[in-house]
């Protein structure tokens, strides 16, 4: 079932929105009020929809207001039955400090075609179109995993290049990737921006190899899916995190999510940028109204375009 191209700026407007709220924090360094100056307009334009919408992948889990959590209902009709993942400001940080990469962002798909994950660390691995189904396992290690990428791309293993997000966490995995000779691009932040850096017209990365945000995960498997790209996933739970995970339905904890089991069918991807980044430009003020540019997906209508919006404030 596809889902109807009326919603696609509809859903616009709520990452559009929500961007506004967050750009008025822009330098101010509060990432909470910036958080929530994204997350306010966003709930409030969801909840104007025509439909029966639900959190799956959000901030918090069960009734955390001011969060939009997982499990809260959206919208006003009791169709099309939608499940929304959001994460109103990606890049709290980025926002806080003025960086680029700041955006708000959500994806939709139809009832049941989203995994429903905690908000915990995901092992990812991500890699673009044009490549044979699961061919990466994160079991092999990244060794393994590094050689057959370079075989499969018919590459030389040093002219390779791998998104790694910069933290302590993945020295190990640096490392071994240094002693191979791979090139590595760091971010500091923002991941979801990281795995999509493996597709589009001209990549800037074979691969995405760390351990980030497992809503950023399913998020930007949603993304990926309108490419033909693969990311796995494995959640990283401790005992309180795996009783979480238990409410939503998660019985194998070590289970490893390839992009089929992340999402399902028809997608719809918004990414408005609050500050200027790879994805979409930040919110531009210009006086009395903004300008906002959205990075917008639909995969049954193959439509992959930037559009750019004005509202008068
Ligand atoms: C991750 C990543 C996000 O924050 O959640 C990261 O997925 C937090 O990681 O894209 P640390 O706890 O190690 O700081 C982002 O980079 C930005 O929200």
């Amino acid at each position: 079932m596809v889902i109807d191209s009326k919603f696609l700026n509809l859903f616009i407007k709520a990452t559009e929105k929500a961007a506004i709220g967050a750009s008025k924090f822009v330098g101010k360094k509060d990432k909470a009020a910036a958080d929530k100056g994204a997350v306010d307009p966003m709930r409030a334009e969801l909840n104007k929809i025509e439909m029966d919408g639900r959190v799956v992948i959000g901030e918090g889990e069960m009734d955390e207001a001011p969060m939009l959590y997982i499990g809260e209902k959206l919208g006003v009709s009791k169709d099309p039955k939608l499940d929304i993942a959001v994460d109103p400001l990606e890049g709290t940080k980025f926002t806080a400090n003025n960086e680029p990469n700041a955006f708000s962002v959500l994806a939709v798909t139809n009832r049941g075609n989203l995994l429903s994950a905690p908000d915990t660390y995901m092992e990812k691995i991500a890699i673009g179109d044009q490549l044979p189904k699961n061919l990466l396992d994160i079991d092999n290690g990244v060794e393994k995993n590094i050689k057959i990428l370079a075989e499969a791309k018919n590459k030389k293993i040093s002219d390779l290049k791998v998104c790694v997000l910069k933290r302590p966490r993945h020295d190990q995995i640096v490392k071994i990737l240094m002693n191979m000779s791979v090139k590595i691009n760091y971010i500091t932040d923002g991941d979801i921006a990281g795995v999509l850096s493996v597709v589009g017209k001209n990549p800037k990365n074979d691969i995405y190899y760390s351990t980030g945000g497992g809503p950023e995960g399913v998020l930007a498997a949603a993304a990926l899916s309108c490419y033909g790209g693969q990311i796995q996933g494995r959640l990283v739970l401790n005992n309180e995190e795996k009783n979480r995970a238990k409410k939503l339905g998660i019985t194998n904890f070590e289970q490893k999510y390839n992009i089929d089991d992340m999402i399902k069918g028809d997608v719809i991807f918004c990414a408005s940028g609050v500050t200027n980044g790879d994805l979409a430009e930040g919110v531009q003020d210009l006086g009395n109204k903004f300008k906002v540019t959205t990075f917008a997906l639909h995969k049954s209508k193959k439509i992959n375009k930037i559009f750019t919006n004005i509202y008068k404030k």
